[in-house]
């Protein structure tokens, strides 16, 4: 794909093109954590949007898209949100120029085989590519973590989703082979190996796609701010869910709604399994890990209401599989991808099982992905 996209530019555009490799991303615990100061453990994978970009010296940015075919263009002087993908690489733009960092004109190819909705973040894939490529042919000499940060305002700002840092740091930070465990209050990380070889990492594609899916993303993050508020009352010094416990939820229980209950009750587990779950990484204990995998996946279904039947069914056929170690709908949620741990040596059974259930139940074949940590943002000047 490196080399289809580079040859597109130069066909498109007639010069030498800058490469960026941009990762997606998988996340094996840690879900709706980071916008509550908590933790997460994501990693970079082998799916990628690849970008050719070169500078133009215009005020006009051309940008051809392989997977839809269309070049769309967009006045540097006049960058606002605009529907379409393009809105995620405007975002970058604009927040470029909010730092009051220059940006001129370029022309660019960008294609991808991340599946867009899938849970993979595709999106942070698009925008930390672009901060990485846009930082190179500028000089800016911005760290990892500010493009990280640019790419999290972009999203907040154009297309308007509230998200946490998770996406843009794993797209940026990735290391191969390695896990991170990012802690999102104060951006600390860690790397530790994933050296399991007799397992594979494989994301099974439920094909829903909810168009609610963003607008039900943020009212999440307000649920818990909401939850957060009332804890405040009797702890003032409680600044997110991070430094909740059960007992202060249950305090206030008769001020909140079911509901925030439940969403606030799930990210106050899910914080500590990330904790648990890295101890038993660092062991090497699999098995116990997946047990976690399959709690977060309770609480993200029962109680913070982010999977859906399809995602549910998937889970269960892991749930009936011993050679699982575990399974758990990954990433936003609302549809997408589970992420299942499955025994190398039965990788080939279990699709074939997963495929034909799947089909039996929701008349469809789900897309399965066996992935691999790969490094992140990787900018190549040929
Ligand atoms: C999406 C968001 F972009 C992340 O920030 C994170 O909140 C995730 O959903 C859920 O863990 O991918």
């Amino acid at each position: 794909m490196i080399q289809t996209t580079k040859e597109k530019f130069i066909q498109q555009f007639g010069k030498e093109p800058l490469i960026i490799v941009s990762p997606g991303r998988i996340n094996l615990i840690g879900e709706h954590t980071d916008y509550n100061d908590g933790f997460v453990l994501p990693a970079a994978i082998d799916k990628k949007i690849v970008y050719a970009i070169a500078l133009n010296g215009t005020r006009q940015c051309n940008v051809h898209a392989v997977f839809t075919g269309e070049t769309v263009s967009f006045d540097l002087d006049r960058v606002h949100p605009t529907p379409g993908w393009i809105n995620y690489l405007m975002g970058v733009v604009f927040q470029l120029q909010e730092r009051g960092l220059s940006v001129t004109g370029f022309d660019c190819v960008i294609a991808g085989d991340i599946p867009v909705g899938a849970g993979m973040s595709s999106s942070a894939a698009v925008e930390g590519g672009l901060v990485a490529g846009l930082d190179h042919l500028f000089q800016y000499g911005l760290g990892r973590m500010d493009m990280a940060l640019i790419g999290q305002k972009a999203e907040h700002t154009f297309p308007g989703v509230k998200c946490g840092i998770m996406d843009q740091f794993a797209n940026l930070h990735g290391k191969k082979d390695q896990v991170m465990r990012l802690d999102c209050r104060d951006l600390s990380f860690e790397y530790f190996p994933f050296d399991f070889p007799a397992y594979k990492i494989v994301l099974c594609n439920s094909m829903v796609h909810h168009s609610l899916a963003s607008s039900e993303y943020n009212v999440r993050r307000q649920q818990c701010e909401e939850g957060v508020k009332a804890i405040q009352t009797l702890h003032p010094d409680v600044r997110s869910l991070r430094d909740a416990s059960f007992a202060m939820l249950d305090e206030v229980k008769s001020q909140l709604s079911p509901q925030v209950y439940d969403r606030c009750a799930y990210v106050i587990a899910e914080i500590q399994r990330v904790q648990d779950a890295t101890e038993l990484l660092k062991k090497g204990d699999l098995q116990q890990f997946g047990q976690l995998m399959y709690a977060t996946h309770e609480g993200l279904s029962k109680l913070y209401e982010v999977s859906c039947p399809e995602l549910d069914f998937l889970v269960s056929l892991a749930q009936e599989r011993e050679e699982v170690a575990g399974a758990r709908v990954m990433g936003g949620g609302f549809g997408g991808c589970t992420i299942n741990l499955v025994k190398e040596e039965k990788v080939a059974d279990y699709i074939t099982f997963i495929q034909s259930r799947y089909e039996a139940e929701y008349g469809k074949v789900p897309e399965v992905y066996v992935t691999t940590i790969q490094d992140g943002v990787s900018v190549w000047q040929h």
